[in-house]
């Protein structure tokens, strides 16, 4: 036992120097007032502006469950490579039905590796690479956003699946574990790790309605305005919307410079003043290192077939990761 935990370690981390490998120079130094704002010393390039815009016409769901209902949980993982994931919500009685692990991480490639380990509750689980973006402006080459089924680990059967997870992501010797302000290093950055959400798909006596994940968001990072498509062939519904994203901060540490952003699903505001806070603040990282979001919303579905989800940025660098429409 002992000398099999030693040797999936040993493979996990000879996986996490072969796939943390950089394959280009380190980009320049930090360049101040950039479009990342917040930033006490800006990492962030200069940016063409055309792409702080994003429009996608059409994004087909990567899962679809027939009759599901879902919970979304986070955590950060920025200078830090392991953490715990709180999963909660999950009713008494429910059967799981799937569990997908998502996660991203920026470094100097810009293309991520097609697959990459992670350790969940100590088992090593391959995800596959869902998505490559440009970097949410820490002067790196790549952003890179995988899913792994863990439904094998998810507990049920007589227990439930509420329960503490832990997640570690790929590491080397030059990986950070600091865990310190990510807008103030004392160190060169080669990965820089955002976080990890759990989504539990689960269906009980009271579960209604057909269940779509979506992740196929290629080069999805954005700061201005970005729309995202969700096709699903569903009519008016009313829905339980989820959404994972990295990079998203309130400012540049504790300042509130970046935390203004809205959220609209269908045209319908959801996130962002006036109705509540930002979903592109950190939150599962408050009060720091933020740079991770997992928030759901109730929405009700009022285009025939397709769902858009709008969010307006002012600046603040943003990587959607993965959205689930759960229809109620
Ligand atoms: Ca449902
Ligand atoms: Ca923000
Ligand atoms: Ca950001």
């Amino acid at each position: 036992m002992k000398r099999t935990r030693f040797t999936l370690w040993l493979a996990l981390i000879a996986c996490a120097l072969i796939t943390s490998m950089p394959a280009a120079a380190p980009q320049e130094e930090p360049v101040s007032e950039e479009t990342n704002i917040g930033f006490y010393e800006s990492t962030s390039p200069r940016l063409d502006p055309a792409i702080g815009d994003k429009q996608f016409e059409k994004i087909d769901p990567s899962f679809r469950h027939e009759f599901a209902d879902h919970v979304a949980n986070g955590v950060q993982l920025r200078n830090r490579t392991s953490a715990t994931i709180h999963s909660r919500g999950v009713p008494a009685g429910s059967r799981v039905l799937q569990g997908l692990l998502y996660w991203n991480f920026s470094d100097n490639n810009p293309e991520g590796p097609d697959t990459s380990p992670i350790l969940f509750r100590g088992n090593v689980v391959v995800g596959r690479k869902t998505a490559d973006s440009q970097d949410p402006c820490w002067g790196m080459a790549g952003s890179h956003s995988y899913v792994a089924d863990v439904t094998p680990w998810i507990l049920n059967n007589g227990s439930h699946p509420n329960q503490d997870y832990d997640v570690v992501v790929p590491f080397n010797a030059r990986t950070s574990t600091t865990g310190q302000n990510p807008w103030n290093p004392s160190e060169v950055q080669e990965q820089r790790n955002q976080g990890a959400t759990l989504i539990i798909i689960y269906a009980n006596d009271q579960t209604v309605g057909p269940l779509f994940v979506y992740d196929n968001l290629p080069n999805s990072m954005f700061f201005n305005t970005a729309t995202f498509n969700l096709a699903h062939g569903i009519a008016s519904r009313p829905a339980l919307f989820s959404m994972v994203g990295a990079d998203g901060q309130r400012g540049g540490g504790f300042d509130n410079s970046a935390a203004l952003e809205t959220s609209f699903f269908d045209g319908v505001q959801i996130a962002g003043s006036p109705v509540m806070d930002s979903d592109w603040n950190g939150g599962d990282g408050v009060t720091l290192t933020q740079l991770w979001d997992t928030h759901s919303h109730l929405v009700n579905l009022n285009n025939s077939g397709t769902s858009s989800v709008t969010y307006n940025s002012t600046g603040d660098c943003l990587v959607p990761v993965a959205f689930v429409i759960d229809t109620n």
